[in-house]
């Protein structure tokens, strides 16, 4: 390969032997320049896809195709030798009858194209818990989200030497062009969605993707390297990838601090979370990660680092209210798909906090003028609109949070969106109470949602459904071993949190920053000063150890702090009845005792 940058021998032939399948017009080795992102950004302004903001600098609107806005969990595959090593959540092709498919529409798919070979980390260049991956993309979209979302170019081919080990992930967006042709200014991917794939080869430790340019679907260190396949190197090299937050308290007072990592499934405020104002005095929150912790035992004690690099939120929803610090990482040097665009050159969302400025261009580039009478007006920017932002512009980004050896994990929290039974608040009595906590973690259908029964609980173990590479029965198995390496004074404390109770179809807690409140009984509870009253579900706060916002009154806080056995009961038995059920023969036997045990308590 003449332009090759490297010797590594296994590397170069494996852009060779993609290169003679996808036949692109040439190939490109990613060096993570900022000459480089101006570059590829000068190519996606000029081919009409990127729309310069006025009024952010150094930042740039995307509108995707209309098929191409989230990620395809129905084509999203882990292709394990046995369809059992998969489970019950993903879904399965024999690995040898999904390459003979790919490999079909890979066949030029690149012809006319420019192939980007991309070289990155996952975590801090050369970190022992960073893993080393090369993105193979005819997308410079790509190449530049990238380059913010992870550590990319010549630094990492130096640590991966001439025989380093790396992570092949191979993506195309599906669309060659004939000599000639162009985007002709619309967002290049395969618009059908049955011809998208989303794959993973556990045993190869492979990824495949192909016809979305879509984060999730195209940006291949984030969901299908950091989570799927990095699960499963997790589960054999004795360690955790999650899909978790990682934040850090602070107490001003005496200067003590904690780190707390949390899971939540999707729309539950995570970014919000790991980013939070305490409105509470003499507290101070500071963000490491948004999405994804990889945990590691060192000196006895579970170490997390964030993989990585930026962050890729949601737009919509986010304002100076619900999440000022990620308002503040946004001016400038982000990239946005799928908002809207205002007169002056700015993007918009609904939920931003304040009113359209004046005529939009919305997410499908058609014009949009606000109409707050009318109801069902379609809103101006997709629901799940996006930044990507370097972490380092994040005003509250802890000092540490490239620290190549990680942080020490003092607590974890799950959580779930669910208006009744779940309180405010509980806590785990052990590191297998925590698992059993964890496993059973959901969130509430809400309206619109296709068949589900509104209401009815979707089951989201640890927030991983959509993102663990194999079968969650030994998932969840691979958690209680990794507890039993960890002294139980060293292991970190497990709490549940529900910021979503409801009563009258009003939320009962007001969430974001008085989320604080909570954070500083997790705190406390860590460092021995909290105060916990034992029930039949786990530890709990009194009502007199939360410090109550003003808009909450005493009865509410009672309200939300208290157990309510028979809500429980019937959890328990849906729990019993509808999720463990589907995870045998494989649900640990130290969880069924939880769920035995529990289940007494209740009475
Ligand atoms: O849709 S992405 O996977 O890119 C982001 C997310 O779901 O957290
Ligand atoms: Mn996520």
């Amino acid at each position: 390969m003449s332009n090759s940058p490297t010797n590594h021998a296994k590397l170069n032939a494996w852009v060779k032997e993609i290169a003679d399948l996808v036949e692109p017009a040439n190939i490109y080795w990613a060096d993570g320049s900022k000459a480089e992102y101006d570059q590829m950004i000068k190519i996606l302004v000029d081919a009409g896809l990127a729309t310069p903001l006025k009024k952010r600098p150094n930042s740039f609107l995307f509108r995707s195709d209309p098929s191409d806005v989230a990620r395809a969990e129905s084509r999203t595959f882990i292709a394990s030798q046995n369809k059992d090593d998969a489970g019950p959540y993903n879904n399965w092709i024999n690995p040898a009858e999904l390459k003979e498919k790919m490999r079909a529409v890979y066949k030029g798919c690149m012809k006319g194209r420019t192939m980007y070979v991309i070289p990155f980390s996952m975590g801090p260049i050369g970190s022992p818990i960073a893993k080393i991956g090369v993105e193979i993309s005819d997308s410079p979209y790509v190449v530049v989200n990238m380059q913010i979302m992870t550590r990319v170019g010549t630094k990492v081919l130096e640590v991966l030497g001439t025989d380093g080990e790396f992570i092949p992930c191979l993506h195309s967006v599906g669309k060659p062009l004939a000599e000639g042709q162009t985007d002709g200014g619309k967002w290049p991917c395969e618009p059908d969605v049955e011809k998208k794939y989303i794959s993973h080869f556990p045993e190869e430790r492979t990824i495949w993707s192909f016809g979305s340019g879509y984060g999730g679907n195209a940006l291949l260190g984030k969901k299908c390297l950091a989570l799927r396949i990095a699960s499963i190197a997790a589960r054999d090299e004795g360690w955790l990838a999650e899909h978790m937050l990682i934040l850090k308290m602070t107490r001003e007072a005496d200067n003590k601090f904690k780190y707390i990592a949390a899971a939540f499934p999707s729309a539950c405020g995570k970014t919000n979370l790991a980013m939070l104002i305490p409105t509470i005095p003499g507290w101070k929150v500071e963000c490491i990660g948004d999405d994804i912790a990889w945990m590691k035992i060192r000196d006895g004690k579970l170490y997390a680092i964030n993989p990585e690099a930026g962050f890729f939120g949601v737009g919509p929803g986010t304002s100076m209210h619900s999440n000022p610090n990620a308002m503040l990482s946004i001016k400038e040097n982000t990239i946005f798909s799928n908002a809207a665009l205002t007169e002056d050159g700015d993007i918009w969302w609904e939920g931003i906090g304040y009113d359209a400025p004046g005529k939009l261009i919305d997410w499908k580039g058609r014009e949009w003028i606000q109409d707050k009478n009318n109801k069902d007006q379609e809103p101006s920017a997709h629901a799940n609109a996006r930044f990507t932002v370097p972490a380092r512009q994040c005003p509250v980004i802890a000092p540490e949070w490239e620290d190549p050896n990680g942080v020490p994990i003092d607590a974890i929290l799950f959580g779930g969106r669910r208006a009744s039974v779940i309180p405010l608040i509980h806590q785990a009595k052990s590191w297998n109470h925590g698992v059993f906590i964890g496993s059973i973690a959901g969130s509430e259908i809400t309206g619109a949602a296709l068949d589900l029964k509104v209401g009815s609980v979707r089951r989201d173990p640890m927030a991983m459904v959509p993102f663990c590479g194999y079968h969650m029965g030994d998932y969840l198995k691979h958690w209680v071993e990794v507890g039993k390496n960890i002294s139980e004074e060293n292991q970190p404390k497990f709490f549940f949190v529900n910021w979503f109770r409801k009563k009258d179809g009003k939320f009962m807690w007001p969430g974001f920053g008085e989320n604080s409140r909570v954070l500083k009984w997790v705190f406390e509870q860590c460092d021995g000063s909290g105060k916990a009253v034992d029930t039949p579900i786990g530890l709990m706060p009194e009502p007199s150890s939360i410090d109550r916002p003003s808009d909450v009154s005493e009865e509410t806080l009672k309200e939300l702090l208290a157990v309510d056995i028979e809500g429980w009961k019937a959890e328990i038995k849906d729990v019993r009845e509808n999720h463990y059920a589907k995870l045998e023969p494989k649900l640990p036997k130290e969880l069924a005792a939880e769920l035995d045990a529990i289940e007494k308590r209740l009475g």
